[in-house]
């Protein structure tokens, strides 16, 4: 598409949305300015094509599809059936997948869909067979561990949070937790690295339903070939959740046992962290599972949003093109570019580098929390965000760590040599930052002192490193 019909379609498209509301055109102006002007370092976030984010203002919005493709509860479903069709077409080419089922709005509903589906497919039980029929947003705590009693209190194994893994998986404020008796494997202490040595031994004593792998704040590969084999040894289904790095595997970065496709019963993912897609979530399978996760809405979905359906298709069709393989591995080159810039100059990493996306700083060498260095970095124009490290001593809320991502930069186009700037831009902030002080002189887990002028300087130095790489540069809102 040319700059001038993107500009054109952008520009069409507020002015008929001020014509209504101009505080929405505005913020959504705003919204452009800002993701242009920020280094935006935050792991789980990307930048959609412009035909990603057309193919969703549209009328799509407004049709009711649920059911499955050819098969709704809906008259008048034959174009949602051509793009969700479409959609799942690209994901099964793209991934090598048996099975794919498109329809879930975000991550959690994807893992919840794959949950389900695993315990109706293993599990026979009157109380599951109740809770189907009625609304899973309506059960009770106490319907919860009645179900779960019933249904053989059925346990999960996942990462644990403080490793790594994901709030879905098991921890115990997500309906996770509430579902399964949860057990989390972490890592090594020395390594910071998976020991799956002990994750096998996890998996004798405890006996899971589901081995969960995957992550949201590992930055390392996963062995997916073996966690198959601990599943299969204790007679586990095994799941990975590969949203964070479905675009490592859709580009062919992570292959062989580092795929988790071929190895897992079952794969979620979401669609717009490293896939560069819409806001939304999937699922993929093997064939005896297709029928239980085609059961997603409406067991645990509402009525699927075909517009962002319509988008999937469209990403995951330019995820099929030979430049996303370069662009996979312009994320890992990046990745590692920056952690070894960040090493260079003294920062503690978890696992001491990355081999994927994502790089975790272990903020407390600086004398910071995650909050506080989180918060100086965005004054600097860095968006960042903070994150728990292994037996993190400050918790989910002020953490130790920050986790910084490649996949954003790398749309836009920076290399490794930016990346080095960048890691002196984010040492300088975490060195020239200093820890506060209660009213009552105890240390503060929040506050922080760091120079104005400072904070200035490098927020311009960000925007300027920045500037030869424009972000949507076919657009222009004047
Ligand atoms: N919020 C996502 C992330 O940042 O990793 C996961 O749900």
């Amino acid at each position: 598409m040319s700059h001038n019909a993107e500009s054109t379609a952008f520009r069409s498209a507020l002015e008929v949305i001020r014509a209504v509301e101009p505080r929405v055109a505005d913020a959504i102006g705003a919204e452009l300015t800002d993701q242009r002007e920020s280094l935006k370092l935050i792991a789980s976030e990307n930048y959609a094509s412009p035909a990603t984010l057309l193919a969703m203002g549209n009328w799509f919005s407004d049709k009711y599809a649920e059911g499955t493709v050819g098969r709704r509860f809906y008259a008048g479903c034959q174009n949602v059936d051509t793009v969700e069709a479409l959609a799942a077409e690209h994901a099964r080419e793209l991934f090598g997948a048996a099975h794919a089922y498109v329809q879930p709005h975000s991550g959690i509903d994807a893992n919840l869909v794959a949950f389900w589906a695993v315990l109706a497919d293993r599990v026979e039980s009157p109380a599951l067979k109740k809770a189907q029929v009625r609304q899973v947003n309506d059960l009770t705590e106490a319907d919860w561990f009645a179900l779960r009693r019933e249904l053989g209190n059925q346990r999960m194994l996942g990462m644990s949070l403080d490793a790594g893994g994901h709030l879905t998986h098991g921890f115990r404020p997500n309906i996770s937790g509430k579902m399964f008796d949860q057990r989390s494997y972490g890592t090594d202490p020395a390594t910071g690295l998976i020991d799956y040595d002990r994750v096998a031994e996890a998996a004798r004593e405890f006996k899971p339903l589901i081995l969960v792998g995957g992550y949201s704040a590992y930055p390392r590969k996963v062995n997916f070939r073996i966690l198959r084999e601990i599943a299969d040894s204790v007679g586990a289904t095994f799941m990975v959740d590969m949203a964070h790095f479905a675009g490592l595997v859709a580009g062919k970065v992570f292959t062989g046992d580092f795929d988790p496709v071929p190895h897992a019963h079952i794969v979620t993912t979401t669609t717009h962290k490293s896939l560069r897609g819409p806001r939304g979530g999937m699922v993929l399978c093997q064939p005896e599972l297709a029928d239980q996760v085609d059961r997603g809405c409406p067991m645990v979905l509402g009525g699927p949003l075909p517009h962002v359906m319509a988008a999937k298709a469209v990403a995951l069709a330019e995820a099929r093109r030979p430049d996303f393989a370069d662009y996979a591995q312009r994320i890992v080159d990046n990745s590692q570019a920056l952690a070894e810039g960040l090493l260079r100059r003294g920062a503690t990493l978890v696992t001491g580098g990355t081999d994927n996306h994502l790089v975790l700083i272990d903020v407390s060498g600086y004398g910071l929390t995650g909050r506080q260095a989180e918060q100086a970095l965005l004054d600097s124009g860095i968006v960042t965000n903070r994150n728990s490290v292994p037996q993190d001593p400050n918790g989910a809320w002020y953490t130790s760590g920050i986790r910084i991502g490649t996949p954003a930069l790398t749309t836009r186009g920076l290399g490794t040599a930016e990346m080095d700037q960048t890691a002196e831009l984010i040492h300088t902030v975490l060195t020239q930052t200093t820890a506060g002080a209660n009213a009552d002189g105890t240390p503060s887990k929040a506050k922080y002192t760091l120079d104005a002028d400072l904070a200035d300087k490098i927020a311009r130095q960000a925007t300027d490193l920045l500037a030869t790489y424009p972000l949507y540069p076919g657009i222009d809102l004047s």
